[in-house]
């Protein structure tokens, strides 16, 4: 039986990933934060097949301990700072998880296990001010966020590690990807959960940053197969993961309220823009300068021909599926959170009476 260790493994890809591992019939281990009150997050439902292990990516002797506790043939590298926004206040803390860490978590392979494959959670943030369209394993980088920094840091000390080591360390340059699992600060998810409160009558209105930032959006699933492919390969190697496929965040909007059957109605532009109801005429969707970043990358759209051919790997869930699945989650989460509150008004007024 093949171990594996995840880093970040209650994160949306951890979980997923956990899931095709244990199907494959890995022993998992994960390293998990600790935290006040015990939260397993996305991996709660299969928290009785993993191993946990307490550790932190800014703790050397931490990552030491969880590589010789899961003496692991594979490790794969998702904890960081993840969120783009949060990283223009908090610069210091991501680019010691997203970038000091990764060195981190390469030194405990090294020195513990140094024949464990090694995967890094590399992201098309590092392409930014893209120098190419669409970007591949070639395009120059650049980056415009400290968290772009900060992973463009991580992506060179595992190439740095490969050829000065010889380790089998693999980057996969993955583009956006969501699901259900995602969390609610970025906007895929932000505008499926206010889409879901709105046509429940919940919400007014969803406050949003830049709509015509473009990106090339594909589901987790499909991402963590690409993952595992290429742990499995005779040669330790960089691939992007992407749809080749590129949209607006207008566009996103769209699809997810033509899913519950609201057509939007744009007017103005700029900061003035509005998105109406075009059947009830409401105000459903407005800006909010707050949103908009000190610097942001304009468009994304990867070509993953190299993971095609090389890996045998493909997309199985489209743009239109990827929307639908996140807004009938969300629809139903909300639905719950309703009759919850209906079941907690209710006894309030047994109580009262
Ligand atoms: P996510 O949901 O934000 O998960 C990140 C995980 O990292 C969480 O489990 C978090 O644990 C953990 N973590 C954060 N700081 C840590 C620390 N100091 N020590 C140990 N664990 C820590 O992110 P995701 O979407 O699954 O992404 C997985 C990886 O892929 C990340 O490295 C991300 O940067 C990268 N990536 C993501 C995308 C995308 O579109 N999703 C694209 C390209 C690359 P807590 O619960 O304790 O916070
Ligand atoms: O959903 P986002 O926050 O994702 P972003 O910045 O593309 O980062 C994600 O993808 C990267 C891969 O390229 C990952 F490495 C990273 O970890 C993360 O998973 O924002 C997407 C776009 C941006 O252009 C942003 O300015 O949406 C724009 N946007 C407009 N209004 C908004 C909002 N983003 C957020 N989060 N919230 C808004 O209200």
């Amino acid at each position: 039986m093949k171990s594996a260790l995840i880093t970040g493994i209650n994160g949306q890809d951890g979980s997923y990933l956990a899931e095709l591992l244990l199907e494959k019939g890995y022993e998992v281990y994960g390293l998990m934060r600790r935290k006040s009150v015990v939260d397993y997050g996305n991996v709660e439902h299969i928290k009785d097949k993993v191993n946990f292990i307490y550790g932190d990516m800014t703790d050397l002797v931490s990552l030491i301990n969880a590589v010789k506790v899961s003496k692991a043939d594979e490790v794969y590298n998702l904890a960081a700072q993840s969120f783009v926004g949060t990283s223009w206040e908090q610069p210091v803390a991501t680019v010691e998880i997203d970038g000091v860490g990764v060195t981190n978590l390469l030194e405990a392979i090294r020195i513990v296990k140094p024949s464990a494959r090694f995967y890094q959670a590399s992201t098309s943030e590092m392409f930014g001010l893209v120098q190419e369209i669409p970007q591949k394993e070639t395009t120059p980088f650049y980056p415009r966020s400290p968290y772009g920094v900060a992973k463009l840091y991580g992506h060179w000390i595992t190439k740095n590690y490969r050829e000065s080591y010889d380790l089998y360390a693999c980057s996969g340059i993955l583009f956006n990807h969501e699901s259900e699992r995602r969390g609610k600060e970025f906007v895929t998810r932000k505008i499926t959960d206010a889409v879901a409160r709105i046509k429940h009558g919940i919400q007014d209105y969803l406050e949003l940053g830049n709509m015509d930032s473009k990106r090339d959006w594909g589901h987790s699933k499909d991402y963590v197969k690409a993952m595992w492919l290429m742990l499995q390969q005779n040669v330790a190697d960089d691939y992007v993961i992407a749809t080749n496929e590129t949209r607006t965040v207008r566009e996103f909007v769209e699809t997810a309220f033509a899913h519950v059957d609201i057509k939007v109605k744009w007017q103005g532009s700029g900061v003035d823009e509005i998105g109406i109801n075009e059947a009830t005429g409401k105000i459903i969707v407005k800006i909010n300068p707050k949103f908009f970043r000190p610097a942001e990358v304009d468009i994304l759209i990867g070509d993953p021909a190299k993971a095609e051919s090389k890996l045998g790997w493909e997309r199985e869930i489209s743009f239109s599926q990827l929307v639908e699945r996140m807004v009938a989650n969300d629809m139903k989460l909300v639905e719950k959170e309703m009759k919850i509150d209906q079941i907690n008004l209710k006894e309030k007024e047994i109580a009262i009476n």
